[in-house]
């Protein structure tokens, strides 16, 4: 890593494999912030661990993906919105894989915390969207964020003046109470836990804008990795709003959800997935409710790794990825999962929206002109072999590489990373 401060974000709807690309970049990083989210996100990576080579699969929610690499200081920013309960409930989940983070795992004092009534109104805004529902976790994520902006969250600060905090809590909750109704929920017994919960949090707690910015002003300089949660498609600006979550998942939400300012970012790096897949509601273009889509779902084991929801399989849509370049400006792209495409006949890609014969130059912000757009299709011949063995570009098929090559023309933008299996090995990297 030459630059300082690199940055791994998610181009299309998430799940593009951004935490097995931070798995392998924390190598040499020394510290892996999260910016944005919460415990909405999932991102899994598989090791082999140990001299014995056991395979390990780490599901990463909210704490940073880099804290598989023992070296790696994990910042969770001020920019996400935390519930301790599974904050605590992964920590101890790594610990049991032998993963131990004391010392080494930092939490923003200035990070909002999520609540068990968020995720209670979570479920219930739900419901009243009906037919029309997002789609959402359930982890408390939107509530948590529209408290935040209504300026009557509270912050991980606040744990530390107990009656304060008390008297704030009761606050929020009977205005929740007066919105949904009177829901079930125990006030003092969890104003008293979260008493427990702030000592058991507080070697955790620091500020981490000093911190990081001690680290970049070192010498020589500390390499940071900033792993990038959810995806553009989802981001709260530039995503297929309504139908998005309640962060800057852009690298503008690096910017504000860690405090690093724009001209200290070295390297942004975009995952994508060689198809596209999108879970919860929300308009697809590329969509395919057909057995190929089935193909994708079952070979890509297209399954929310929060959840347990399955994922909705598509085409590769590069009217997306443009969006996405227009928004994060990558330098280099991850393309994953190529391997999933090894037994098609054939490969479409989008590369174009069209609506009454005429192309649009951008993506819609208008979900009714998005729903009469036709997608323009490039079709290109598939591969048929086995690439998940395959370690360098080269040895790639022909119509691979001539699909790598596509997307490269299509985007201006290098493809530096190629995952080829689930695995951290099973990656190729282009020189
Ligand atoms: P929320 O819970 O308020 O953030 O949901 C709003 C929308 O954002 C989508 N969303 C996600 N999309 C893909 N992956 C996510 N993480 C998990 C995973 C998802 C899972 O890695 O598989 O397990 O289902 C994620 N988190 C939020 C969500 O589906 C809504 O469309
Ligand atoms: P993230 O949210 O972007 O980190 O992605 P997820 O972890 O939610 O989903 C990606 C899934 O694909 C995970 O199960 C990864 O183990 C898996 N994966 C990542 N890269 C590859 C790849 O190149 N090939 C295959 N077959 N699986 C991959
Ligand atoms: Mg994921």
């Amino acid at each position: 890593m030459a630059s300082t401060v690199t940055v791994v974000l998610g181009s299309q709807w998430g799940d593009e494999g951004k935490g097995k690309l931070v798995d392998v970049l924390a190598a040499e990083a020394d510290i892996c912030a999260r910016c944005a989210g919460g415990n909405n996100a999932g991102h899994t990576i598989v090791v082999n661990m140990g001299p014995e080579k056991v395979k390990t699969t780490f599901d990463f929610h909210l704490l940073p993906s880099g804290l598989v690499n023992p070296k790696c200081v994990g910042l969770i920013g001020s920019g996400l919105v935390v519930h301790l309960p599974s904050f605590f409930a992964e920590l101890d989940k790594l610990q049991e894989k032998g993963l131990d983070c004391k010392g080494r795992l930092f939490i923003s004092d200035r990070a909002h915390l999520v609540f068990d009534f968020h995720q209670i109104v979570d479920g219930l805004k739900e419901v009243e969207l009906g037919g029309k529902s997002i789609g959402t976790t359930k982890k408390g994520i939107g509530p948590a964020y529209s408290g935040k902006a209504s300026r009557s969250g509270l912050r991980v600060h606040h744990l530390f003046d107990h009656k304060t905090f008390a008297e704030k809590f009761r606050r929020i909750v009977e205005g929740r109470f007066k919105r949904y109704g009177t829901f079930e929920y125990d006030t003092e017994g969890e104003i008293l836990r979260y008493k427990e919960l702030a000592e058991r949090l507080r070697p955790y707690v620091t500020d981490t804008l000093t911190y990081i910015h001690k680290a970049l002003s070192s010498t020589p300089p500390k390499r940071v990795l900033v792993e990038g949660a959810n995806a553009l498609m989802l981001d709260l600006d530039f995503g297929t709003y309504p139908f998005v979550t309640s962060s800057s998942t852009t690298i503008g939400g690096v910017c504000t959800g860690l405090g690093i300012p724009p001209k200290k970012i070295g390297k942004t790096i975009g995952v994508v997935k060689a198809y596209t897949t999108r879970v919860g509601g929300g308009p697809f273009p590329t969509e395919l409710l057909d057995e190929t889509g089935q193909h994708l779902q079952s070979v890509g084991a297209e399954i929310g790794t929060t959840t347990g929801r399955v994922r909705r399989c598509g085409w590769l849509d590069l009217v997306v990825l443009k969006h996405s370049c227009l928004v994060n400006g990558y330098d280099t792209f991850n393309l994953t999962k190529l391997d999933v495409l090894d037994g098609l006949e054939e490969i479409k890609i989008g590369v174009g929206y069209e609506i009454d014969g005429k192309e649009l130059e951008g993506f819609p912000a208008d979900l009714d002109v998005l729903a009469r757009v036709n997608v323009i299709f490039e079709t290109l011949p598939g591969w048929k072999s086995d690439i998940s063995s395959v370690r360098t570009f080269d040895e790639l098929p022909e119509h691979c590489r001539k699909y790598v090559q596509f997307i490269e023309q299509y985007s201006g933008v290098p493809v530096e990373w190629i995952g080829v299996g689930p695995g951290r090995e099973a990656m190729i990297k282009r020189e």
